[in-house]
């Protein structure tokens, strides 16, 4: 018996299924631009907390499908594809953030619980999103043989790569922020939280915009396009946050885009 999967590119649930990802972009930044997501520092500010879930728990099962999802797909696909380099390249890479997110992140938070609810909706995103880029990479598109070396991979593996490592960074500096088993907040410093309050954010949409040129596709253009709307917002309620509960907080540091905004 074969474990393999034999589907079909069907370019119409592609553009279905990108389309409603941007749809629900509009709807997240509709539903956070004035209230933030009912997690972390915007909890207990604004509901009593119900169902939770241990951080480390909960972060690993909600990207865990982002991870296995496209991974299983590349793998189990009939016939294999090898051809051309850049789909399982890019398949790779976008594999290689949720392996980073997945099995490294959570195992090293010391956020608070997550709530159940969100941990639900977040968990149907990452395997809709997870299935898309994966479905599109793996059985869809069409690189010529040489698009390894075209301006577009290359700036937007660049991209991809500062990104990737902005947001590792800025992970770990807010990560030693707090001992062990501590929940308090305190000021980030360092690096480009010397700018933004939202370092780990930016690097993580500086990330997705390179992986969409990289891969010049409406599915990861409508995912870099929903990362904008859905941590966008937060890193500019992170930084009212700030500014409301620390009175030396640097008053030149900005919330997402450096000496901008
Ligand atoms: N998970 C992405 N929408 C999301 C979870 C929520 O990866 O139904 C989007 C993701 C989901 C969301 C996900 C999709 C949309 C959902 C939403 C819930 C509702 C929404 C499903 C999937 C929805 C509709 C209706 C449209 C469908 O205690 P603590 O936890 O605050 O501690 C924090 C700590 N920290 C500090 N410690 C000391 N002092 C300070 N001053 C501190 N400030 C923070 O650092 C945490 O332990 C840690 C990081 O906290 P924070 O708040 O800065 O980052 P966080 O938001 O937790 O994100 C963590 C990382 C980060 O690198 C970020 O870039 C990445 O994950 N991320 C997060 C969200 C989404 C996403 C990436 C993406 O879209 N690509």
């Amino acid at each position: 018996m074969s474990w393999r999967l034999s589907m079909q590119c069907f370019p119409s649930l592609v553009l279905a299924l990108s389309s409603l990802l941007g749809a629900l972009a509009l709807l997240q930044l509709s539903l956070y631009l004035r209230v933030p997501s009912r997690y972390g520092k915007h909890e207990e500010r604004l509901c009593r907390p119900r169902g939770r879930l241990p951080a480390r728990c909960a972060w690993f099962l909600q990207e865990l499908p982002s991870f296995l999802v496209p991974a299983l797909l590349l793998a189990l696909r009939s016939p294999p594809r090898l051809e051309p380099l850049g789909c399982r390249l890019l398949c790779c890479l976008f594999c290689w953030h949720y392996f980073y997110r997945t099995f490294i992140y959570p195992f090293f938070t010391r956020g608070r619980p997550f709530p159940l609810q969100l941990l639900f909706f977040g968990t149907l995103f990452c395997i809709y999103n997870g299935f898309l880029q994966g479905y599109y990479l793996i059985y869809c598109a069409e690189y010529p043989n040489d698009w390894c070396t075209d301006i577009r991979f290359t700036s937007g593996l660049l991209l991809f790569l500062l990104g990737m490592g902005i947001n590792i960074h800025s992970d770990l500096l807010l990560r030693q922020l707090r001992k062990p088993g501590e929940v308090t907040y305190k000021i980030p410093q360092g690096g480009l939280f010397t700018y933004i309050s939202g370092a780990n954010y930016f690097g993580e949409i500086v990330e997705w915009f390179g992986f969409a040129i990289a891969t010049w596709s409406l599915p990861a253009f409508a995912f870099a396009f929903f990362t904008l709307c859905c941590i966008g917002p937060r890193a500019y309620h992170h930084h009212r946050y700030y500014l409301k509960t620390f009175t030396d907080y640097p008053k030149s540091r900005k919330a997402l885009i450096p000496f901008v905004f």
